[in-house]
């Protein structure tokens, strides 16, 4: 009953999303655009399928018990105040159900996080309130997005691409649904991964930190392109001078407050 209820759940709210193809069986992910998604995809959709063969498991103990030992006379049934075996099972399988989470959470982080591969290129990342700065580093250009000029984010499919964080202002975090990866943004260190988009798209970002009034409006989009394209778009911002490396803080130029509501948010 309450499996079933629990899987109509999942596959209900799948169902409203634009992408439900097969969502239902990812439960709930979008689909995954880099090399690196099945990692945590697969994690995710084991721990599921993990849970439901626990919860199977204990449902099916409690309906057990409310049908074998329902109440069938007057008489008091024997009465006992514990039972070492039993005891020794309550503390041991929850230990062994967390232990196998862990291991696997530890391995498949492990493989997330590896940056033993050079990068075929690198983007410095800098969140700020509120919004994004892009710098491709290799290429010596970048783009400033604000809160009302929402910025696009260009890679080149299937390539790796290495993210560095900054932020000189509060924590934001770094997400891309659909790469199933975020990482957080804190000022005064770098945080970095790696990922291989292997799909040409458009795909939606956002900070998720909550980091400020204007947090929600700190939106980005990310286009997978073909190398052709992505060469062109640096072209485009090398010819609107949006060229060298930017510092962190961002000064001057970079207006981070929507028109009319000034004051920041610290
Ligand atoms: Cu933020």
């Amino acid at each position: 009953m309450a499996a079933s209820a629990a899987v109509g759940t999942v596959l209900a709210l799948s169902g409203c999303a634009a992408d439900a193809d097969n969502q239902g069986q990812r439960f709930g992910l979008p689909e995954g655009v880099t090399e690196e998604a099945p990692l945590i995809g697969d994690l995710w959709v084991g721990s599921w399928v993990a849970a439901f063969a626990v919860g199977v498991l204990v449902w099916g103990l409690i309906l057990w018990a409310v049908v074998a030992y329902r109440k069938r006379n007057d008489e008091l049934p024997k009465q006992t105040r514990f039972n070492i075996p039993i005891e020794f099972l309550y503390t041991v399988t929850p230990l062994i159900v967390i232990g196998v989470l862990f291991y696997f959470t530890v391995q498949h982080q492990d493989d997330i996080l590896d940056e033993s591969e050079d990068p075929d290129l690198t983007v410095h990342v800098i969140g700020q309130q509120w919004s994004w700065a892009f710098n491709y580093t290799d290429e010596d250009v970048y783009d400033i997005g604000t809160t009302t000029d929402i910025p696009t984010l260009y890679l080149p499919v299937n390539q790796t691409v290495r993210f560095e964080l900054d932020s000189p202002d509060v924590i934001h975090s770094f997400w891309v649904p659909q790469f199933y990866m975020k990482m957080d943004v804190i000022p005064g260190r770098t945080n970095s991964f790696q990922v291989t988009p292997n799909e040409e798209g458009t795909y939606a970002g956002k900070c998720a930190e909550l980091c400020g009034a204007y947090h929600a409006r700190m939106l980005f989009n990310v286009e997978v392109v073909s190398e052709q394209e992505y060469a062109a778009h640096m072209q485009e911002l090398r010819q609107e001078g949006q060229t060298g490396q930017i510092d962190v803080p961002l000064r001057g130029s970079y207006a981070n407050v929507p028109e009319g509501e000034g004051g920041s948010q610290e």
